[in-house]
């Protein structure tokens, strides 16, 4: 039935038919949106021949199929797993690929949710982890060890933006016999396509840009090697980490306007950026697509796009970054990404606090930190909200 291959149509005609061609088969109805499956458990005529290959929702569902399809059309990857967050996918790679005595080699710019996962969950399974600045290649090749079976990296890193070199890494990890897993939530497979970099494995927070309305909490996995696919589809159906389908169908919804939404979030991230540079009361703006970004250049080789998440350093202390956090009216004060509307947050304390704080600071997460998420709004009335909520203390008192 599918015949929206992974090549040949462009990523918006694949965002849009992948994964959700009208079924003409006798009895069917030709629904161009694949409906929500809600049932369960498929019913089989003969007691060795599951309908339709269909048995029980947890190992196969039509919706989450759809989605899938859908997901491995716009990575360029033959195949593709929908999980029920960004952390059971994550898990369940490592599961599938590890076993106790192993060890990771990860970024250190990581989410924090992904950190606590390798520091405090799979440590206690005996799988160690060495966090590195993969953004400097000799390092990585220093502390890769015997036991080492992967590295992990995300490119733009969570809070800090940082660019890793994802065909020299690739290159790196199968010069050592290990895998690169690379979560590639920040600039969605609009803008990065790392399996094509040599990547072997990426991962999504789907909850984010590919969701991309802050209402379906999701997770993805994209890769081409079969065999790995089989290891993994196994272990997401034995521990049933599996999206509802409910849950699959909006996620196939939001796809929909994947590549409008990402124009959108980078112009408007752009201009926010050129606008923050300027202000007297920032010190620094972190946004791969400026001149000013260290890795500017790397992004621009080996992306089509900077995303929609920048980062910036505020002048004063904690206390200042909080009042211009709570004075802002537009974005609204929450951790995520990735959504229609603007976020904004504090990392040291909402989305990477679970990292102790020595760690945090010699990575470079000040307690002055702050994290935009730059929703597709006007970007004229993100700005004016900006610019009130930095007017110092006793301006802002005075127009209230
Ligand atoms: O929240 P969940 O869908 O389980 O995804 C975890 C995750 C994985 N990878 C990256 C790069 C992420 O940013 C996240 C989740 N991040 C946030 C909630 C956040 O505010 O950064």
């Amino acid at each position: 039935m599918q015949t929206i291959k992974n090549t040949g149509y462009g990523f918006s005609t694949r965002a849009v038919h992948a994964g959700e061609e009208p079924d003409f088969r006798e009895g069917a109805t030709g629904d161009v949106i694949v409906p929500i499956h809600l049932s369960t458990t498929f019913a089989r005529k003969k007691v060795t021949v599951p309908t339709g290959g269909y048995e029980y929702t947890r190992s196969l569902n039509p919706t989450r199929k759809a989605l899938e399809t859908k997901l491995a059309a716009l990575e360029n990857a033959k195949y593709g797993l929908a999980f029920s967050s960004g952390l059971a996918a994550e898990t369940t790679v490592l599961l599938s690929l590890l076993k106790s005595g192993d060890h990771i080699v990860a970024f250190d710019d990581l989410y924090g949710g992904t950190k606590r996962l390798f520091n405090h969950i799979f440590n206690e399974y005996g799988i160690s982890t060495t966090f590195v600045d993969a953004t400097d290649i000799s390092r990585l090749e220093e502390i890769i060890e015997r036991q080492t079976k992967l590295i992990w990296i995300e490119s733009p890193s969570n809070p800090l933006l940082k660019i890793c070199d994802i065909r020299s890494i690739a290159n790196i990890a199968h010069e050592n016999n290990l895998l690169l897993i690379v979560d590639n939530t920040f600039l969605s497979p609009y803008f990065q396509k790392p399996l094509d970099l040599g990547a072997d494995i990426v991962v999504h927070s789907s909850t984010k840009y590919i969701g991309g309305h802050s209402d379906v909490l999701g997770g993805a996995v994209l890769l081409n090697d079969e065999d790995y696919y089989q290891q993994i589809a196994y272990r997401q159906n034995a521990v049933g980490a599996v999206l509802s389908p409910f849950d699959s169908y909006l996620t196939l919804r939001g796809i929909k306007t994947l590549s409008l939404r990402m124009e959108q979030h980078q112009k408007n991230a752009l201009e926010i950026a050129r606008f923050l540079e300027k202000h007297p009361e920032i010190d620094k703006v972190i946004y791969p697509g400026l001149d000013s970004h260290p890795q500017h250049e790397l992004a621009k080789k080996q992306s089509s796009g900077f995303g929609g998440v920048l980062s910036f350093e505020m002048k004063g202390s904690r206390e200042d970054a909080e009042h211009f956090l709570e004075r802002l009216t537009l974005f609204a004060l929450a951790e995520s990404l990735g959504g229609v509307e603007s976020l904004i947050e504090l990392p040291a304390v909402m989305t990477h606090a679970s990292i102790a704080k020595e760690v945090r600071e010699k990575i470079g997460i000040t307690d002055t930190l702050i994290r935009v998420s730059v929703g597709i709004e006007d970007v004229e009335d993100l700005i004016d909200d900006m610019r009130n909520a930095l007017l110092p203390e006793k301006f802002s008192n005075f127009f209230a």
